[in-house]
C-alpha cells in the first residue's frame, strides 16, 4: 500500500477546540493516508475526555492507530494497581479527567471498563517500512543501544533527553511528549533534530501552544488554530 501521507498528531491533553481545529485543516482520509495518534490524549485541558473519546473512535477506522502515552498510563494504573504506582496521576494533571470520566460514568456505568481496556489495548509504538526506509512512532521515545523489541515500556512512555542526545539509529522515529518550547524558549512548532528524530509535542496545553500534525513522508506541518 502507497500512502499518500504518513500523518502524526502530537499530546492533545485535553485541548478538543484546538485538536478539532488541526483536525479540520489536515482533511485526513482513511483511504489514501495512514494516521497515527501519539498518545497524551488526557490531562491538563478541560476536555480531557472529549479528546479521549475522539481518540477511541479514531482508533476503530481504517489506517489510524491510537498509541499509548504516559499519561494514559498513570490512568490506567491509578485505576489497576493503586498504592504508590497509583499515586502520580493526580499531581500530573489527573483531576480534572478524573472528574470528566466520573460525570461520565455516571451516564454509563461502563465507561471506566471501556476506558480502561482502550488503554490497555493501545501499542506502545508503531514500525513502518515505506520504501525501505523505516520509521517508528512512539509516545516518548528509545533507549539508544537497545533493539526496538528490547524496550521497555518506561523508555517508551518516558525518556527524554538521553534519546535526543544518544540516538543514532537509522530509523526515522516521530515523538511526542516534551513540549517543544521547553527545549528552544518559544519554540512551538516541531523539532527536527539531525540524528532522525522529530518531535511534535508543541506544548497543546500551555497558553501559546499547539497541537501539531507532521506528514513524515513531506515533512509538511499543520498546527492548531489559537484559542
Ligand atoms: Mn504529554
Amino acid at each position: 500500500m502507497k500512502y499518500r501521507r504518513i500523518l502524526a498528531i502530537g499530546d492533545m491533553h485535553g485541548h478538543f477546540t484546538r485538536l478539532l481545529s488541526l483536525f479540520h485543516k489536515i482533511n485526513f482520509d482513511p483511504e489514501q493516508d495512514f494516521l497515527i495518534l501519539l498518545g497524551d490524549y488526557i490531562d491538563r485541558g478541560d476536555e480531557n475526555m472529549r479528546c479521549f473519546r475522539w481518540a477511541m473512535e479514531m482508533s476503530e477506522k481504517k489506517n489510524v492507530i491510537a498509541l499509548r502515552g504516559n499519561h494514559e498510563q498513570m490512568m490506567l494504573y491509578y485505576y489497576l494497581l493503586g498504592g504508590e504506582e497509583a499515586g502520580i496521576w493526580i499531581p500530573n494533571g489527573g483531576g480534572s479527567t478524573k472528574r470528566e470520566l466520573e460525570a461520565w460514568i455516571k451516564r454509563e456505568p461502563d465507561a471506566l471498563e471501556r476506558s480502561l481496556k482502550f488503554i490497555g489495548q493501545r501499542p506502545f509504538y508503531h514500525q513502518m517500512f515505506v520504501d525501505g526506509k523505516e520509521y517508528i512512532f512512539v509516545h516518548a521515545g528509545l533507549k539508544p543501544g537497545v533493539s526496538l523489541e528490547k524496550q521497555t515500556d518506561e523508555s517508551l512512555l518516558w525518556i527524554r533527553e538521553e534519546f535526543y542526545n544518544g540516538y543514532n539509529g537509522t530509523a526515522e522515529v516521530i515523538v511526542g511528549h516534551t513540549p517543544t518550547p521547553y527545549l528552544f524558549p518559544d519554540r512551538y512548532t516541531p523539532i527536527f533534530l539531525k540524528n532522525h528524530i522529530t518531535i511534535i509535542d508543541t506544548g497543546s496545553f500551555l497558553k501559546r501552544g499547539k497541537i501539531s500534525c507532521v506528514d513524515v513522508l513531506s515533512g509538511k506541518f499543520w498546527q492548531s488554530d489559537p484559542d
